[in-house]
């Protein structure tokens, strides 16, 4: 170990005690996050996790902590009524020696730490169709248990977040303002996004004209967020709740598949690979609807082909942004990363578009 690591392990360590009075026996790295910084804190008996908000992107941490308190709180009181007769849990919030539901250290970083779900792991990548089916179920469980909890208790934590045509507003200052290094695959990405600018505010206009209705999401349910019991292979909670707020269900949705219907993943290299897998769309469809079916309408119904295509564009707009912008946003671990990240889910969106009328049929059969 050199002395700046050895520094930052002994800082961690003044943090970490903010939380606890046990012996802390290890810190260490933890999951793959792409804004906050994550540590696993082991202890004598247990372990917790522990976490820097990054207020470059969250602007208010407090109302980040106040909304996850809200909303964990909501979901233990639910699981306590339901007696349901599978394992389902959900994080808890664990508050300073004095009470206090994060730490500012002295260099200004806000900390907050959270409980380990024990005997529980995530995927970056799908396993199989069990695995889509219990992802599926976990998001609609998630909506269900947060279904009764008023969105206008909960503050908009991240304005702008999942709305596409403000995504494109930036994209188009940030290409006003910068000199652009020019390449076949900048190239593409360029004409990929002007191709369907207009389309991009579908859901926009849908929320605008009442055909959809704001409601809670979590904002970011892709599949490393759901955590799978390593016994059983079942899915037993949906962690990182730093974006639930009022939205729209269909991001979640959106979100999900895009995520869990790319077999190779989103950090892949080999864009040129990445499918739309319609059989793995299908079981997260089938998981979710187990639970979800009754508060999906008509309308509802009628835009989750354009959610699957659009939040998947969206990210790919996202990132490539963040390319031109300098990697401002997302972490980065090699020069092109949010490029290739970019091009991953354009091809994804492109095989999403050109099986349309297969994803649509999956979907009526549900309906
Ligand atoms: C970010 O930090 P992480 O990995 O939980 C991002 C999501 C993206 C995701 C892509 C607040 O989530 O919107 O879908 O990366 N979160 C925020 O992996 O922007
Ligand atoms: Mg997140």
């Amino acid at each position: 170990m050199n002395q700046q690591q050895a520094e930052s392990k002994n800082n961690l360590g003044k943090i970490a005690v903010q939380f606890t009075k046990d012996t802390i026996k290890n810190i260490q790295s933890f999951g793959s996050g792409n804004i906050n910084d994550t540590f696993l804190v082991t202890l004598d008996k247990s372990k917790f996790v522990l976490q820097r908000i990054n207020t470059q992107v969250f602007h208010q941490p407090e109302s980040v902590m106040r909304n996850m308190c809200l909303c964990t709180q909501h979901i233990q009181k639910r699981l306590s009524e339901l007696e349901l007769d599978r394992r389902w849990e959900t994080p808890q919030v664990i508050f300073t020696c004095d009470r206090r539901d994060h730490y500012v250290d002295e260099s200004g970083a806000f900390w907050r730490a959270i409980s380990f779900i024990e005997n529980s792991r995530s995927y970056d990548t799908i396993q199989n169709l069990a695995h889509a089916e219990e992802v599926g179920y976990a998001l609609g469980m998630f909506h269900s248990l947060i279904s009764d909890l008023s969105a206008t208790d909960l503050t908009d934590t991240l304005e702008g977040f999942h709305i596409t045509p403000l995504y494109l507003q930036q994209f188009d200052r940030i290409l006003a303002e910068t000199t652009i290094q020019r390449s076949s695959e900048v190239n593409y990405c360029l004409e990929f996004i002007r191709n369907r600018q207009n389309w991009a505010h579908i859901l926009e206009n849908a929320k605008h004209s009442g055909k959809l209705a704001l409601r809670l999401m979590h904002g970011d349910p892709k599949i490393n967020n759901i955590l799978m019991d390593t016994t059983t292979g079942k899915a037993v909670s949906v962690i990182d709740l730093d974006t639930v707020k009022p939205g729209l269900i269909h991001y979640d949705i959106g979100d999900c598949l895009r995520s869990g219907c790319n077999a190779i993943g989103e950090e892949t290299r080999q864009w040129e690979s990445v499918r739309f897998e319609l059989e793995l769309c299908q079981g997260i469809l089938r998981g979710y609807l187990t639970v979800a079916k009754a508060f999906l309408t008509d309308a509802d119904y009628s835009y989750l082909f354009d959610a699957i295509r659009l939040i998947a564009f969206e990210l790919g707009l996202r990132f490539f942004t963040d390319y031109l912008a300098g990697d401002v946003y997302f972490k980065t671990t090699y020069p092109e990363h949010n490029l290739i990240r970019a091009l991953v889910q354009f091809q994804l969106t492109h095989s999403i578009e050109s099986q349309e009328s297969l994803i649509r049929s999956i979907i009526s059969d549900f309906r």
